[in-house]
Formats: structure tokens, C-alpha cells, sequence
């Protein structure tokens, strides 16, 4: 069974102290997670060591980077590496974010190399993926879409695969408080998973968790969830508020 996975990527967001209030909050709220469910906090770079000390001994809760560096290590000032991130308890990592791919150019050969790297630490990499408002006005948002799964996901092999999740985050809807409605949402999820099936088989694609991002809120998340190839949600703002993250997270059940 496939797991459903709800994540808050804080991005730049929140001092020290308020993110420790937000954690402490989110874990006060007694939420009963179901096997197979995961909650996952995506803080920024310097909370990590401290998070990780706070969610502890609360099975179902991880913790994410929302990045990390596409070499191994060395001279690349102000760099993460995913060793380093691996030896602080990181879980998983954020990968090939829409900011990241338009701010910091990172194309889908780098997020390969990233990909691999988190891999080989045994980070589980958190893959995005999804299509600009024009490719969407244009209809070409599958292919877009198929080209950046073949391009950084493709060369694993179907063991590595196991390790890794699929957020499909459309940028037309990310930070602009438009959200893809449930069906637009549902077919690339189903498209997303025929391709990974194609490419690994029925049994990988089966196992995969593709989450929905993209202003998805306490209001959305029912519907969302409740589609047959949304395995959860990675999310933006609302994350940064216990009681919204916290009812998003109980929208998986
Ligand atoms: C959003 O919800 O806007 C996101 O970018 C989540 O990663």
C-alpha cells in the first residue's frame, strides 16, 4: 500500500522560535495518524537539527530539506550537501521545486544529479514536477510534464524508485491562491502514474505516492485527497499555520 504523505514546505519563512511553536502546535494537536500515513516538515537549513529533536519519538513525523547540493562536497560555498543533511537525520528532500528551477536555473539534468546524491545518502527525495500557465493554456502540459520525469527520474532503477515521491505542483497555482480543481489534478496524477508505469511497470507505479501542491488548504483538501491518484499534499502557505496544517492533514483519512 502506497503511503499518504502530507508535507509543509515553510520555504523561506518563520524565525527559530516560531517554528518551534508551529511544530509544538502541529504535535499538540493529538492527530492520530494512520499506518501508512506521514507528516513531514520541510524547515529551512538551520532548524533542521532542532526539529528533528522535537518530532522524536512521534512515529508518522519526519523531516525534509527543501534542497540540497548537486555535488558531493568540497569548495561550493554556501552549499548543503545531502551527506551532511543525512548525518543532522534529515528524511527527505525537496527536489526540483518550481522556485528552485526558476530562480536558480535548475534544469532537469542537475535535479538528476541532486536526485542521485540524496539517493546515495539515503535521502528520500521528494521530486516536483509540473507545468507554467502557458503550457497548461496551450494543453501541452502532459508532454512538459513527461519530459521532467524522463529527464531526472528515469536513469534510477525500479529499487530506487521505491525511495522516491512525485509532488506534482503546477506553477500556474503556486502562491497565487489559484488551486488545479479536483479532476485537473486527478488526470495528471493518473497520467503521471501510467508514465511511471510504462517505464517500471505496473507494481512501481502501484507503490509511488504522487502528492498534489499548489494552494492547497484546509478548504481544498477533502476534495483533493479524496481523488483516486492524490496520495496527500506537499504545501505552501498553509503550512505555516498549526490549525490549516493540521486539517489539511486530516483530510487524509
Ligand atoms: C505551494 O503550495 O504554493 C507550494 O509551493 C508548495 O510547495
Amino acid at each position: 500500500m502506497r503511503k499518504k504523505i502530507v508535507a509543509g514546505n515553510w520555504k523561506m519563512n518563520l524565525t527559530l522560535a516560531q517554528g518551534e511553536q508551529l511544530i509544538n502546535d502541529v504535535l499538540a494537536a493529538g492527530l492520530h495518524l494512520k499506518e501508512g500515513q506521514e507528516v513531514v516538515f520541510a524547515t529551512p537549513f538551520p532548524y533542521l537539527v532542532k526539529a528533528k529533536a522535537l518530532i522524536k519519538n512521534n512515529p508518522g513525523f519526519f523531516l525534509a530539506s527543501q534542497n540540497s547540493a548537486s555535488e558531493k562536497s568540497g569548495a561550493y560555498t554556501g552549499e548543503v550537501s545531502a551527506e551532511m543533511l543525512q548525518s543532522v537525520g534529515v528524511d527527505y528532500v525537496i527536489l526540483g521545486h518550481s522556485e528552485r528551477r526558476e530562480y536558480f536555473q535548475e534544469s532537469n539534468a542537475v535535479l538528476a544529479k541532486k536526485i542521485d546524491l540524496a539517493l546515495a545518502n539515503g535521502l528520500k527525495p521528494l521530486f516536483c514536477c509540473g507545468e507554467p500557465l502557458e503550457v497548461r493554456k496551450s494543453e501541452t502540459q502532459n508532454e512538459y510534464v513527461a519530459k521532467q520525469l524522463e529527464e531526472s527520474l528515469y536513469h534510477l532503477t525500479v529499487e530506487q524508485l521505491k525511495n522516491v515521491v512525485i509532488a506534482y505542483e503546477p506553477i500556474w497555482a503556486i502562491g497565487t491562491g489559484l488551486t488545479a480543481s479536483a479532476a485537473q489534478a486527478q488526470d495528471m496524477h493518473a497520467f503521471i502514474r501510467a508514465q511511471i508505469a510504462a517505464k517500471y511497470g505496473r507494481e512501481a507505479a502501484l507503490n509511488i505516492s504522487i502528492l498534489y501542491g499548489g494552494s492547497a488548504k484546509p478548504g481544498n483538501a477533502v476534495e483533493l485527497f479524496s481523488c483516486p491518484d492524490v496520495d496527500g499534499g506537499l504545501i505552501g502557505g498553509a503550512s505555516l499555520v498549526a490549525a490549516d496544517f493540521v486539517a489539511i492533514v486530516k483530510a487524509l483519512a
